[in-house]
């Protein structure tokens, strides 16, 4: 699915703003209409914004609405409704009639509305959100609280993962339109380098009748011409003394492509942005553009106070510049697609990404084949949206699923498969929590592991944690002989806390052990790559052991640093094979 952009052919305009909310109340029909309990905030989650206990855990049906007119000039083209993403999910009816729906809450999803559209008048969009977790969505939600040990349960609301399950219209909803008789639907770049040659690959899928298509490079200048056949157009690019998208340095590409008819007028319009950069995995090193390249950075989550998961550009903003002041140079998109936005923002830094598909602690006591069937759903979206990004170095399958058991295999061999289908050029990962106890890690490339010696196991203990480290990461090199990544590690901390000797939630506690994992990290020549759980500080479900949410952040959620900032600063300063 394509990006909204004002082309020659193509416009679009946000319908973010106030809309209308009401929950769900049985025997009353929303579908063209309703009467609003309360005004909420797109984007945004609807949870935090009320004082009423009741908003803030629904976690069934609710509604939004919202009005607006289409000037006259729309006349005759194709319009699309597009929503950045609705978490978990959603039904979507304009003027009354069901457009459809989609599930899972963190890829983009659009309906042809070029006939149920008013011209003119008000238009009312309602759409159902629908937050309830089963079984069958990914994530897992709703177990009856149980959980395995190491999973997470006795929550309310009853999730089996560490986040708040926020919930709303958390990116934007636009009115597009695109070329009128044909339309691209679809754009794929592949990048490879020969010599000092970047050679790019692209292939176009598009609607409608068109002559051929044409493809400027913008930065070059170069234009050239290429057949189309049945909806569908490849070309091979070269781009002579390329300049290479690479760590900090962001170097990107623009080919603006036109779709033509036979007399050459332009039938429709999209500019794709591209780097050219190669990434492998090669014995135990991550080679980006051919250099072993070492990840220090975080895992994270979309989360700020109030506006929950809801996209905030300046929060994003402000995490970037919390990353470069830091020395990280990558962070994993734990536990679900980010925004199309964050990514921009990524590509347009040089920051790299490993892009992680929304399936939080799967578990195979209660998998069933539907569960399987959303979780390749969710990725093929994840990976379609993201594959022509520079920034996104790997795929992640999942994070932390009970992948101890024998039903694991054939579910995460589907999925690698799907993933390698969709994308044979970047590596791809499953991000474990069983140590040597796994039984996937042949269908991925990188061994991914969340470890937290001194936290949950030999709680304050630093010595012990590093020389348990070092035993368990040896293990696990030496059963799945592929190199390792710490995908997570980490000690909640109560900013302001302190102790000497430290002791845990102290900030002294968790500089000295982080610091201390970091440097039995660096001894193991097969680790990859160590990222922080977590960036900062973040809302979870109410349980007894987290204060406030999870303050495993080294920032706290408002963007403050908390003490170990300035070590690892000093740390990452200086790259593992500089
Ligand atoms: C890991 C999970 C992460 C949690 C973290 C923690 O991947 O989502 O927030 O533990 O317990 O197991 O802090």
């Amino acid at each position: 699915m394509l990006y909204p952009q004002r082309t020659l052919t193509r416009s679009h305009f946000d319908l973010t703003g106030i809309w209308d909310l009401a929950r769900e109340r049985e025997g009353v029909d929303y579908t063209a209409g309703f009467t609003p309990e309360k005004q909420v905030a797109v984007p945004g989650s609807f949870n935090d914004l009320y004082v009423e206990e009741e908003f803030r855990t629904w976690m069934k049906g609710i509604w939004y609405s919202y009005r607006f007119s289409i000037p006259a000039f729309f006349k005759g083209e194709r319009v699309v409704l597009r929503f950045g993403a609705v978490s978990y999910r959603a039904a979507v009816y304009l003027n009354g009639k069901l457009l459809g729906s989609h599930e899972t809450g963190y890829t983009p999803f659009e309906f042809d509305v070029t006939d149920s559209i008013q011209l003119g008048v008000d238009n009312l969009v309602c759409v159902r959100v629908d937050t309830i977790l089963s079984a069958e969505t990914v994530p897992m939600g709703n177990l009856s609280n149980k959980a395995e040990p190491g999973q997470i349960g006795g929550q309310y609301p009853d999730t089996p993962f560490d986040f708040f399950p926020y919930g709303g219209l958390h990116r934007p909803v636009s009115v597009c339109t695109t070329g009128r008789t044909a339309w691209l639907d679809n754009v794929s770049v592949t990048t490879t380098v020969d010599g000092t040659t970047g050679v790019v690959g692209l292939t176009g899928k598009f609607n409608g009748r068109a002559a051929q298509a044409e493809l400027h490079l913008i930065e070059t200048g170069a234009t050239s011409h290429v057949a189309v056949a049945d909806g569908v157009f490849n070309a091979a690019l070269s781009i002579a003394q390329v300049k290479l998208w690479d760590v900090y340095q962001p170097n990107l590409y623009n080919v603006r492509i036109r779709l033509l008819d036979a007399a050459g007028g332009v039938l429709d319009e999209y500019v794709q942005r591209f780097g050219v950069r190669t990434v492998e995995v090669t014995g135990n090193r991550l080679l980006l553009n051919g250099r072993p390249v070492y990840l220090q950075g975080f895992g994270r989550h979309e989360d700020f106070p109030i506006i929950g998961k809801g996209l905030n550009h300046s929060v994003n903003i402000r995490d970037h510049e919390l990353l470069k002041w830091i020395g990280a140079n990558s962070y994993r998109t734990t536990h679900y697609p980010y925004s199309e936005e964050l990514i921009r923002l990524a590509e347009e830094q040089g920051i790299l990404l490993v892009g992680e598909a929304p399936a939080v602690s799967i578990n195979f006591d209660y998998v069933t084949p539907r569960t399987l069937e959303t979780h390749l759903q969710a990725l093929t979206e994840l990976i379609e949206r993201d594959r022509n990004s520079p920034a996104v170095i790997m795929w992640s399958v999942a994070n932390e699923a009970t992948s101890d058991r024998e039903q694991a295999r054939p579910y995460f061999k589907a999925l690698a498969e799907r993933a390698r289908a969709l994308d044979s050029t970047r590596p791809i990962t499953m991000v474990t929590c069983k140590g040597t106890e796994d039984k996937v890690m042949e269908y991925f490339d990188v061994v991914s592991v969340n470890l937290y010696p001194g936290w949950y196991h030999l709680p304050g203990q630093v010595a012990g944690a590093q020389e348990d480290l070092r035993i368990i990461l040896n293990a696990m090199h030496d059963k799945f002989k592929k190199p390792v990544f710490i995908a997570e590690f980490g000690a909640d901390t109560i900013a302001g806390q302190h102790s000497l000797p430290a002791e845990q939630w102290s900030e002294e506690y968790q500089t000295d052990l982080l610091m201390g994992l970091i440097e039995v990290m660096r001894g193991c020549d097969f680790v990859i790559g160590e990222h922080i759980w977590n960036f900062a500080d973040f809302r979870t479900a109410q349980n007894f052991y987290r204060v406030g949410g999870n303050r495993k952040g080294v920032f706290t959620r408002e963007r403050q640093p908390k003490m170990i900032a300035r070590f690892l600063k000093q740390k990452w300063a200086v790259g593992r094979y500089a």
